[in-house]
């Protein structure tokens, strides 16, 4: 029999526990509890949630704050692209990726390595190289960042971008340094290196523009899982296929549709990651409120249909707050006829708690499916 104090303490445990987990019914009290945690919310459900950050804007409330209360992984926004690292021949200088590997270590969350290798990260010293200097520069780079940050990556961005579903000739390949120096039939020797280099760490292929229900997005479905299917076929070592999610309120959303295209990157056995979620409202008038709800039912809808997907994984955020949003910061990017300040991500420039967060919430809180790991 249990004594009183027993039954006390064990009541206090669970009712800690649903708070800490997310037990609150309402959209109103969790709009309102400051101790909503999205990490645990995510978790319940065998979830991570975060965030891509800046190690200086890290380093300041709201986004210091907010990063320690919901984030469950982060990633570099920056610090480790190759042109970051090393922006002249032989001079590479850790320094600000260590600073973001050290604050992933510091909340005692796991770090996504964000990206081996990216046409647009390439150093500019590398802009005349040769097709040889150029895949010694690149191999090197890769066995650098695999081995400085070796057993502390959860995941890598092995590659990053090389769709284009607008390809001519259909080849559904980007045309770019990558393709020209390293050569697309390359690709999958970066899985290869990353596999021997840090077996524990997962293994992605990142891209945007997929999770949208508009011919464009289709043509890069099919041309992803026309790429994906011949590596898996060919035995390279791809774990995941990161999905970018910069949604954006222009493009109309089908649930079906995506949830068709996660069945097809399961039944090529890999796992997904929501790797750099926002949503761009330059297309959506109106003052703040009917911005904000627009931009609401669109994280509804998409998380719902994530977390109702056994293979998706995780859910990171591209930046935290709408005022540090690179949407923000983009000169040469969208822009809203109004002239105001986009408003794509969970919290506002305050870092206050927007209607999105409260979907967002919602959809992780009712999730009934698990994440089913790796298998
Ligand atoms: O948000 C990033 C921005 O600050 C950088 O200037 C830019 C170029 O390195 O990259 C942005 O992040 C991109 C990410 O690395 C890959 N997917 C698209 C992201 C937004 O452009």
């Amino acid at each position: 029999m249990l004594d009183n104090a027993a039954i006390t303490r064990r009541q206090l445990l669970v009712a800690t526990s649903m708070v800490c987990a997310g037990g609150a019914t309402s959209a109103q009290s969790l709009a309102g509890g400051a101790a909503q945690s999205l990490g645990k919310l995510a978790g319940r459900s065998s979830r991570l949630f975060g965030f891509a950050i800046h190690p200086e804007v890290a380093q300041k409330d709201p986004v210091r704050e907010l990063v320690r209360q919901h984030g469950s992984v982060i990633t570099a926004e920056n610090a480790m692209k190759w042109r970051n690292v090393e922006n002249a021949a032989g001079m590479a200088d850790y320094t600000q990726a260590d600073r973001v590997a050290a604050i992933a270590n510091g909340l005692g969350v796991p770090l996504r390595g964000h990206t081996l290798a990216w046409h647009q990260s390439t150093p500019g010293y590398l802009t005349s190289a040769t097709s040889a200097e150029f895949i010694r520069a690149q191999t090197g780079h890769a066995q650098a960042m695999t081995q400085r940050y070796k057993g502390r990556i959860h995941t890598w961005d092995v590659l990053n971008e090389v769709i284009d579903g607008e390809a001519p000739g259909g080849s559904g390949l980007r045309d770019s340094v990558l393709s020209k120096l390293w050569g697309t039939t390359r690709y999958p020797a970066l899985f290869e290196l990353a596999r021997t280099s840090d077996p524990k760490a997962k293994l992605a292929y990142n891209d945007y523009g997929m999770e949208q229900d508009n011919p464009w997005c289709e043509r890069r479905r099919t041309a992803v899982l026309r790429m994906l299917e011949s590596w898996v076929r060919a035995g390279t070592p791809v774990d995941v296929m990161g999905l970018q999610a910069h949604l954006d309120l222009s493009r109309p959303f089908s649930a079906p549709v995506l949830l068709k295209f996660f069945d097809e990157l399961r039944a090529l056995g890999l796992r997904i990651q929501i790797t750099e979620l926002d949503a761009r409202d330059s297309a959506v008038p109106g003052d703040i409120a009917t911005r904000d709800a627009a931009v609401a039912s669109l994280y509804r809808d998409f998380t719902q249909a994530c977390f109702s997907h056994p293979a998706v994984e995780m859910m990171v955020m591209w930046n935290v707050t709408d005022g540090d949003s690179w949407i923000n910061r983009w000169t040469q990017g969208q822009r809203r006829s109004d002239g105001q300040p986009m408003r794509p991500l969970l919290f506002d420039a305050q870092g206050q708690k927007k209607p999105a967060f409260v979907a967002v919430a919602n959809a992780m809180r009712d999730a009934s499916v698990q994440f089913e790991g790796y298998g």
